[in-house]
């Protein structure tokens, strides 16, 4: 095999964000963007002498060209064997699985999840480790601080390899297996749930309707949902997977998974005609939206709701070791857990807080407000898994979403929660917003805004509880003497100007109250964040791009 080592010169612009390195596609097309990339990951690890290498992606726009690549490299930087999914797609939670379950060296995930896929959209890549999560901190920087040093990179000479073709193709000393890592995934998820109770449960006239959105979750849905559940085929839209997603925005919300939430919403005459079940999946499967009848889980809510239920489920029936959220993500699971007498972490946003925490045993379930939920079976967070987490809870409690929701409110009080962010906003605004509030922070504590009165204010940063390392800069919080809260923090994933998120809670322990629409429970809160944010002044937008 004919090795290369081509000259290069650094991009300064390689930072990984919350999840890994995202960017347009344009950007990674340019000549040895990606090469550089995927040459200071190499370059930041002790490839062991017997290193198979996971690699997958989502499958959008510049997949296939990115594989190819990716596997000429690792070839020419020690790797003896790549595990690749068919067609160069695995799901986020699936490639977790391959990682764990065939005890690879690490995996690189090409997706830039819930973005827009196409030649004008966005891609993204991250790397795994062993333990099939994302890289923490200490080893994205690293990266990072290799990618603007670079002078060079490596690259084995050969042809493409088929990657349709499930089996294993030789080549000098290295080897590329291709994998059905849908067949895998699925079986993971039939040791983990009662398959037979979900079963009987769709089988009873309970009907379901699940969206890929165009993404990755297709196959993996067919298989489960139809193939191995038994659901008719007329219960999965979207699940044709495309280079662009349909062109669509595969985020699962109220605002982009539209198309679901028309089906689960019917006009007040035909409430009754909805399925009784909805959900959604993202660009790589790793976020869910769970719908009953005319009815929105909030995120938040499904991690409390999965952990208070969690022993109904076959993998959890010896109960949870604890239970871990990122620092936005609402504090309803932190009152299941007070409850259960088990420990709850707060971590800040991104799922790769979470690894160190399964590894050592202290959580065994985990999520954001971002529709993410995931447990220990994998190192990242799981759409499908949740989706299967409240079909089964459902088939033993035999109730509505719902019913089953509205019951835990009236057990453990409301915390309502909304989050509404600002998209695409020009950088120096954002940044104007975040500096004006700070700014703040020495006269808010004791300050009443209407109904509320401030008691604490900061900027998050978190001490790893098992490795001792430290995080800062994670989002601003003002903290009222109720419990409520409003944070302020920037995305991390986005690729056009900033993102600003601003999540609003209050706890609501009246059940008169907990039908009001959060948007309604919450008008006050959101007033007060415009106010002391400025926002509308430094941004001139009116109007959030998302509200969940
Ligand atoms: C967002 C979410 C965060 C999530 C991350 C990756 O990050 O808020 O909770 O872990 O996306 O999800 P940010 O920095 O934009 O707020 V995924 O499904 O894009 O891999
Ligand atoms: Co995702």
């Amino acid at each position: 095999m004919r090795m290369q080592t081509i000259q290069t010169q650094a991009f300064l612009d390689q930072k990984p964000g919350t999840s890994g390195l995202r960017k347009k596609v344009k950007v990674f097309q340019q000549p040895h963007y990606l090469e550089n990339f995927v040459q200071s990951i190499f370059d930041t690890l002790t490839i062991a002498a017997d290193a198979t290498l996971t690699l997958g992606g989502d499958g959008r726009f510049y997949n296939k060209t990115a594989i190819q690549l990716i596997i000429k490299m690792a070839a020419a930087n020690g790797f003896v064997k790549v595990i690749v999914g068919q067609g160069g797609i695995l799901s986020t939670p699936a490639a977790s699985h391959v990682i764990r379950h065939y005890q690879t060296f690490g995996g690189i995930i090409l997706s830039a999840s819930h973005n827009p896929a196409g030649p004008t959209e966005d891609f993204g890549i991250k790397y795994n480790t062993a333990n099939g999560g994302p890289a923490p901190e200490k080893i994205t920087e690293a990266i990072f601080a290799k990618s603007k040093t670079i002078t060079q990179y490596k690259i084995a000479d050969f042809d493409d390899i088929d990657l349709n073709v499930i089996g294993e193709t030789q080549l000098d000393g290295f080897s590329v297996q291709v994998i059905n890592a849908v067949s895998d995934y699925a079986d993971l998820m039939a040791q983990l749930f009662d398959f037979s109770t979900i079963k009987s449960l769709l089988q009873s006239g309970f009907s379901l309707k699940f969206d890929a959105m165009h993404a990755v979750t297709g196959p993996y849905a067919k298989e489960i949902l139809v193939n191995r559940l038994g659901a008719p085929a007329a219960s999965l839209m979207n699940c044709e997977v495309s280079e662009t997603f349909g062109g669509g925005h595969p985020d699962p919300n109220l605002t982009y998974a539209h198309e679901l939430v028309d089906v689960l919403y019917q006009p007040d005459n035909k409430t009754q005609s909805a399925p009784d079940f909805g959900a959604a999946s993202d660009g790589d499967g790793d976020r869910n939206m769970i719908l009953g009848k005319a009815f929105f889980v909030t995120p938040s809510d499904s991690l409390a709701i999965i952990a208070a239920n969690a022993q109904l489920i076959p993998a959890y029936k010896q109960g949870l070791a604890g239970v871990a959220r990122s620092m936005p993500t609402s504090g309803a699971v932190d009152r299941v857990a007070e409850k259960l007498n088990i420990p709850c972490y707060e971590t800040p946003t991104g799922w790769k807080f979470f690894g160190n925490l399964m590894d050592a045993h202290k959580v065994t379930l985990c999520g954001e407000e971002s529709f993410g939920t995931g447990s220990n079976h994998v190192r990242e967070k799981d759409g499908l898994w949740a989706v299967l987490c409240w079909l089964n809870i459902i088939a033993i409690k035999k109730t509505s979403v719902e019913a089953l929701v509205k019951a835990h409110w009236a057990e453990y009080g409301r915390n309502v929660y909304s989050r509404h962010d600002y998209e695409a906003i020009p950088t120096d605004a954002a940044n104007d917003v975040m500096a004006h509030i700070k700014s703040q922070f020495l006269t808010f504590p004791e300050q009443v805004f209407g109904r509320y009165s401030v008691n604490t204010c900061d900027d998050f940063s978190y001490t790893d509880p098992i490795d001792g390392s430290i995080s800062t800069g994670q989002g601003v919080r003002i903290l009222f003497k109720c419990g409520s809260r409003i944070v302020f923090r920037l995305s991390g994933t986005g690729t056009e100007g900033a993102t600003l998120r601003i999540y609003l809670e209050a706890y609501e322990p009246d059940i008169a109250n907990h039908h009001l629409d959060a948007q309604v429970a919450l008008a006050e809160m959101i007033q007060i964040a415009l106010d002391i944010s400025q926002l509308k002044q430094c941004t001139s937008r009116e109007l959030p791009t998302v509200i969940t």
